[in-house]
């Protein structure tokens, strides 16, 4: 065991049994063309987050610690995608349409992949998911359970979004969740601050926010 400095009390550290769940890190939010553009959002945002992911996901890699990444997207006839998702925004190029990476958020197509700075080892899973949270219509909890897993280091895009609902499906499922604030990013400034000081208010209500220098300084303390 090790501590990480973290909001709002320090995380302890149980790496062998601590996956390091990377979310969403796709062309389609973070290149020109795919589902985050589409929306209307500026992708430049969040692509401060590839650096400290690619270091995270190198330290993780080195002990040989667990390591997931998850997917947004939807099977190419649509039929895993609700009408209440498809007509959200109510913008002109939808899921499904196509776009400059091929047709936005389905499976398969260039920008639902991961993109190439993070891309995943093989023996990493790689979990799709149809929704927002990466529980929700996925084996995840099964696969992590199997693993040994009751601590997750949640990172990705976007913070509002697919990692605060992952953060709050996963504390409900009893995991502990740690964000590191680099890690994670959001189209919208204030949302990137909101949607981190509501993980860790209330005494931590769903996780613990911290910083990816804490953990590589909490791992080289362990050593
Ligand atoms: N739009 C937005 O902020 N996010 C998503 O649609 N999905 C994820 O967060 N991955």
């Amino acid at each position: 065991m090790t501590v990480i400095a973290a909001d709002p009390y320090p995380f302890e550290l149980h790496p062998e049994r601590c996956a390091l769940l990377v979310i969403d890190m796709q062309r389609d939010f973070l290149e020109s063309g795919g589902f985050g553009e589409a929306l209307g959002n500026d992708v430049s945002q969040l692509r401060r987050t590839i650096e400290p992911n690619r270091a995270l996901l190198a330290a993780w890699r080195a002990r040989g610690f667990h390591i997931i990444h998850t997917r947004e997207g939807h099977r190419p006839d649509l039929s895993d995608l609700p009408e209440a998702k498809r007509v959200r925004g109510r913008s002109a190029t939808r899921i499904g349409d196509p776009g400059p990476m091929g047709r936005i958020l389905v499976r398969g197509e260039p920008g639902h992949d991961i993109i190439p700075e993070l891309y995943p080892l093989p023996g990493e899973p790689v979990i799709d998911k149809p929704g927002k949270g990466a529980f929700f219509a996925t084996d995840l909890h099964a696969l992590l359970q199997g693993r040994g897993v009751t601590q997750l280091i949640v990172t990705g895009v976007t913070t509002e979004v697919c990692v605060n609902t992952t953060v709050r499906e996963a504390n409900d499922r009893g995991y502990d969740c740690l964000v590191p604030e680099d890690c994670v990013g959001s189209y919208f400034p204030e949302f990137q601050t909101m949607g981190l000081r509501m993980i860790a208010a209330q005494g931590g209500i769903f996780g613990w926010v911290s910083h990816s220098n804490r953990i590589h300084a909490a791992l080289a303390e362990a050593r």
